[in-house]
């Protein structure tokens, strides 16, 4: 799939910016700084959901160098990264379902839950 580490570690974060800007616009929403549109959370949790299942794939043997925060217990403890891994994605489907309900508070909780399970792969796994 790819033809050097490089263009693995651009391909991964090329997701996860993707992902975070439409993560970002629920925050707003969730946190009450932008107002609360049903059809623009729906939206944009689609969009969350879809991206949550890309970025594994860049995360192959030997990128773990170069312009990466990725620390190297993504490969000595893979089953740990692949259970934080697994985490986002279903809290991330959960979001997507709490945003289709239409309904603020339901959002609000979903994505509570799901910066959980960014964060906790962040502190396990990125480097400062
Ligand atoms: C975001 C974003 C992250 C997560 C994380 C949650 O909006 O870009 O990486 O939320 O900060 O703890």
């Amino acid at each position: 799939q790819f033809q050097k580490p490089e263009d693995a570690v651009k391909y991964r974060k090329a997701a996860f910016t993707v992902m975070a800007a439409h993560f970002g616009r629920l925050g707003a929403m969730a946190s009450d700084k932008a107002p609360f549109d049903a059809k623009v959370a729906a939206e944009n949790a689609a969009i969350v959901e879809t991206m949550s299942k890309l970025p594994w794939a860049g995360f192959v043997a030997g990128s773990d160098k170069g312009e990466t925060r990725a620390k190297p217990e993504i490969w000595t403890d893979g089953a740990k990264f692949k259970k934080a891994s697994d985490d986002m994605m279903a809290s991330v489907a959960q979001l997507n379902a709490a945003a289709k309900t239409g309904n603020l508070d339901n959002l609000k909780k979903a994505f509570g839950e799901s910066a959980k399970t960014c964060k906790a792969c962040h502190d396990a796994f990125r480097k400062e």
